[in-house]
């Protein structure tokens, strides 16, 4: 088939985000470039996660991030290659990433818009070596301060996102997209270089059957999880009266995006072995944004006791216990936690 045949069958992502403003009015020109440049520097983090071991950025370095985790050459690259195709679209005041202590202000040489981005470039970084699926995940603000944006700027509650995605690399490379009316997934044509939308208005089944938790740490759990997770494995000779089934990635986008197209829970709860940290993952780069996603998909999203998109953050890199997924299971911990 010739290309423009095929491409007769396909809705690109810049059709689509064009498609989208014609019946929303809510992606600005603004927005729909910074959109393009997010999913370019995806495609390009996505070929060189590809390359593996023939990449010059595979391995770890000798470098520790801020958090004290020792940072892979991916990581490092990702990170880059995000700034460099973000800061020159003159959207932007500033942006946040898990691999920087501090915000990055966009360079005089550049002109300031009126957004903010957050980003994990790559997410599941312990998966890089093993050739298992990994990911970025982004989030969009407004900038209410563009000329003198500081981290304050950036600590508004999830609901506040205009846009939030994540991109998978794995067998295919898929780019997840909520921008507020639903979600949509967009699968690479590596051959034409398109982002070509695949999955419209997905939607999370408000049942499930699979739950995802690291079960190593189940002697650290609090009761709420104990007792969920416990009633599950007792499955249908249990109070749930079904078999469930369970699935750990350790790849938080790898994970969300099989409930996204198939239901489930996803759960990093906090644990006894740090009472004062309230959970593994991040908030402002990987729950919110994620959350947005779940709750446009029609799933739930909480930290055990409240909706996390309704949070007020207090610091760009604080953690959140995350449970999320499909509505009915989220509503049942979430339950346990607050019947105590
Ligand atoms: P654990 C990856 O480091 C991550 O932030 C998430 O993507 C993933 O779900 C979780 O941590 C895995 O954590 O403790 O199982 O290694």
């Amino acid at each position: 088939m010739e290309a423009t045949q095929l491409m007769s069958h396909y809705i690109t992502l810049t059709q689509h985000l064009i498609e989208e403003q014609r019946k929303h009015n809510s992606i600005t020109a603004d927005l729909c470039l910074l959109i393009e440049a997010i999913s370019h520097a995806c495609k390009l983090i996505g070929y060189h996660v590809s390359r593996g071991a023939l990449g010059e950025a595979y391995g770890s370095t000798d470098r520790e991030n801020i958090h004290g985790e020792i940072q892979k050459k991916l990581d490092i690259l990702s990170n880059n290659i995000f700034l460099t195709a973000n800061e020159w679209g003159g959207n932007l005041a500033a942006m946040a990433s898990e691999e920087m202590e501090g915000i990055y202000l966009i360079p005089d040489s550049f002109p300031r818009g009126n957004y903010l981005l957050l980003f994990d470039p790559l997410d599941g970084s312990s998966n890089i070596d093993v050739n298992v699926s990994i990911g970025t995940i982004f989030s969009v603000l407004r900038c209410s301060d563009s000329r003198t944006p500081t981290e304050q700027s950036f600590l508004q509650q999830g609901s506040h996102q205009v846009v939030a995605g994540y991109a998978v690399y794995g067998p295919q490379t898929s780019l997840v997209l909520t921008t507020g009316y639903g979600v949509n997934c967009f699968t690479l044509d590596r051959e034409l270089g398109s982002w070509i939308l695949t999955h419209r208005d997905l939607r999370i089944p408000l049942e499930t059957r699979e739950y995802a938790i690291n079960s190593s740490n189940q002697r650290h759990w609090y009761t709420p999880v104990q007792r969920y997770v416990s009633e599950m494995i007792d499955g249908a000779d249990g109070t749930r009266k079904a078999d469930f089934n369970m699935r750990w990635i350790a790849s938080m986008v790898s994970d969300v995006h099989r409930i996204l197209h198939r239901g489930g829970i996803f759960m990093y709860p906090a644990d006894k072995r740090m009472p004062r940290r309230p959970g593994k993952l991040r908030l402002m780069y990987e729950a919110n944004p994620i959350a947005f996603i779940i709750e446009q998909a029609g799933g739930a999203a909480t930290n055990g006791k409240n909706r996390i998109l309704d949070i007020y953050p207090q610091s760009l890199h604080e953690r959140v216990a995350v449970f999320l997924g499909s509505k009915n299971e989220v509503d049942r911990v979430t339950r346990y936690h607050l019947k105590g």
